[in-house]
């Protein structure tokens, strides 16, 4: 069998990555195995067609948020005091992340944590706020519909990627909120209920330039119940 040059290359760069990822414990053990793992999605991929299609599900499930969980591990690794920390309480305090990893923890372990609830905030069927998540959502905005509105235009204004949020605020009450790339309502410690992703790789396979469409087609797959269960533990 010939290995060519190329692969060659490639297999001593996997090598060399590798061995920089177990520094030499006392013993010579590798490092303890990383603590993040990819969620598997609560539905099949093609679950919720036809507003959100099995193609982008595929690649944004398996290979961008497999990505950000790949790329937390290699950065808890890197600073050991990290480890065994749960997500929410790295990302709510980042200015106690080691600033050799800060970045990577907010880009990727946000990308972890943004994504965990996404997939879990949507079924296929959606529905309706009910109960006090809906009484909730007219104190804040009046009516459903207002509220609607203002997420759908918090959404399309994101500028480049990002999230729009429905949050419960410090203080209790709802609000709407937006954050850049990977950034989480955690930082400002606000415990997020809802979050749409509107980066494009969310949706330019199926609705290319049009986020308004993809914002509105997504209204059809929230499922409410799951936002609702997070507002009891967040008022509280
Ligand atoms: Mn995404």
């Amino acid at each position: 069998m010939q290995i060519t040059r190329r692969e060659a290359i490639g297999t001593l760069a996997v090598a060399a990555a590798t061995a920089t990822l177990r520094p030499a414990g006392a013993a010579g053990e590798p490092a303890a195995p990383a603590p993040f793992t990819l969620p598997p999605l609560p539905y099949a991929y093609e679950a919720l067609e036809p507003f959100i299609d099995a193609e982008t599900m595929h690649l944004h499930h398996d290979k961008h948020h497999a990505t950000y969980v790949a790329k937390l591990n290699e950065a808890v690794a890197a600073a050991p005091g990290l480890a065994g920390k749960p997500l929410e309480a790295l990302l709510g305090d980042l200015a106690a992340v080691p600033e050799s990893v800060r970045a990577a923890v907010r880009n990727h372990g946000g990308g972890h944590f943004n994504h965990s609830l996404f997939w879990a905030s949507m079924k296929p069927g959606g529905g309706k706020p009910a109960g006090a998540l809906a009484s909730a959502i007219d104190g804040a905005f009046g009516s459903h519909d207002a509220f609607a509105q203002a997420f759908g235009k918090a959404a399309l204004g994101v500028f480049g990627s990002g999230w729009a949020w429905l949050v419960a605020g410090t203080d209790g009450k709802l609000a709407i909120e937006t954050s850049p790339n990977q950034d989480t309502p955690l930082a400002s410690g606000h415990k997020p209920l809802l979050g749409l992703d509107v980066w494009e790789h969310a949706y330019y396979l199926k609705y290319q330039n049009r986020r308004a469409d993809y914002v509105q087609a997504w209204w059809n797959v929230v499922d409410w119940a799951a936002v609702g269960a997070r507002l009891a533990p967040a008022a509280a």
